[in-house]
């Protein structure tokens, strides 16, 4: 619960703004706990073109009463889930391949015990929003399965409890917290630009935990034939693929392992990164690739392309040949084929959640 509360400064600092402001000093409580009251939460934030994705319940914490209902709603092209954990359990590494975590789970109350969970909450589909009525007071943590720093808190207090704010109060503070969420992504969006920068030959994807930027930074970037190209994912929790030609059948989570040859990419064959990022079941934070053939190389994320993550390396003949930028590609490739196996079995039946991604992607 510490954790919370620690992650939660933000959304503290906002109350205390608020109580500041006079805006709790107010008789929120007027209706004090007669009838069940139904409570609305926003589950992820993301910009209009979807470059910028907030991990994000609004509000993160919320004050409810015994008998009330909270309906939690996706609001962001990235999916979440809501996650009830049974007292003292861990929170599992995130597993599209089980149901328990992928579908819904458990029934539309919660007394603070056993295994509820929303399923994978996700713009056009049917499971874009989950309610629980809430039958006994405590404390209650959940998470999102998908993103590992994605926590929220309802209090529920004895029916009749008068209530701190109210829904209004609740929304008015939404748009600080997405101001500030705003800023973050923009400033981890300059820092990507002037690593890369700096780095001659790298591309960066760039997250806080708290934003993810669903961006290749730079978006285009100009090499020398046989040069190397390599993709820094800085993200620490939202991975990402980099996939060349042609997408892996079975949707976007089917791209989860590696294939194709890196330390020579001529454009022929399809070739993947597989997930790139912080987990340590996946392939690494970096991918290299040296291109051995002048052309025009679009690739995307396999995950995020729908929400423009999509970039291009141009291979220019006239370009003195820098001897590559990043890392060597062979140290990728020695510690991504003993992964092979463990991906092929992880790889196994991806496709229905796979499917169902994609039906939301077609539908944004
Ligand atoms: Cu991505």
């Amino acid at each position: 619960m510490q954790k919370i509360f620690e992650r939660g400064r933000l959304l503290a600092g906002l109350f205390v703004l608020a109580a500041l402001l006079g805006l709790s000093s107010r008789p929120a409580s007027a209706a004090v706990g007669a009838a069940p009251t139904t409570w609305h939460v926003q589950a992820g934030w993301a910009t209009k073109d979807q470059a910028l994705q907030g991990m994000v319940f609004l509000p993160k914490e919320i004050w409810v009463d015994a008998g009330d209902t909270v309906t939690w709603t996706i609001r962001s092209g990235e999916f979440h889930t809501i996650t009830f954990l049974p007292r003292g359990e861990q929170r599992p590494p995130f597993n599209p391949n089980d149901p328990k975590q992928t579908q819904r789970q458990g029934g539309s109350t919660y007394d603070g015990t056993g295994y509820l969970n929303s399923g994978l909450l996700m713009l056009g589909t049917p499971n874009t929003s989950y309610s629980l009525t809430f039958t006994k007071p405590g404390d209650y943590q959940y998470i999102c399965l998908v993103h590992t720093m994605m926590s929220g808190v309802v209090h529920v207090r004895p029916a009749g409890t008068a209530y701190p704010y109210t829904q209004a109060q609740y929304d008015q503070q939404a748009p600080m917290v997405i101001a500030r969420l705003h800023e973050e992504g923009n400033r981890l969006i300059s820092q990507a630009h002037q690593t890369a920068a700096r780095n001659k030959g790298e591309v960066v994807m760039a997250g806080n935990g708290d934003v993810a930027v669903m961006r290749f930074l730079p978006r285009t970037i100009r090499v020398g034939v046989g040069d190397t190209v390599t993709w820094v994912n800085q993200d620490v929790e939202t991975p990402h693929t980099i996939t060349l030609g042609k997408e892996p059948e079975g949707g976007p989570l089917a791209a989860f392992a590696p294939y194709g040859d890196p330390r020579a990419y001529d454009g022929s064959k399809p070739l993947n990164s597989g997930f790139i990022g912080a987990d340590p079941h996946w392939f690494g934070k970096t991918f290299s690739v040296t291109f051995t053939r002048a052309g025009t190389y679009h690739y995307i994320c396999a995950l995020h392309d729908e929400m423009g993550m999509r970039g291009t390396v141009v291979v220019d003949p006239a370009m003195p040949n820098a001897g590559g930028g990043g890392t060597s590609p062979e140290s990728h490739i020695s510690g991504v084929l003993p992964l092979l196996a463990l991906a092929g079995l992880l790889g196994l039946g991806l496709i229905p959640a796979g499917v169902a991604t994609r039906r939301a992607r077609r539908a944004r």
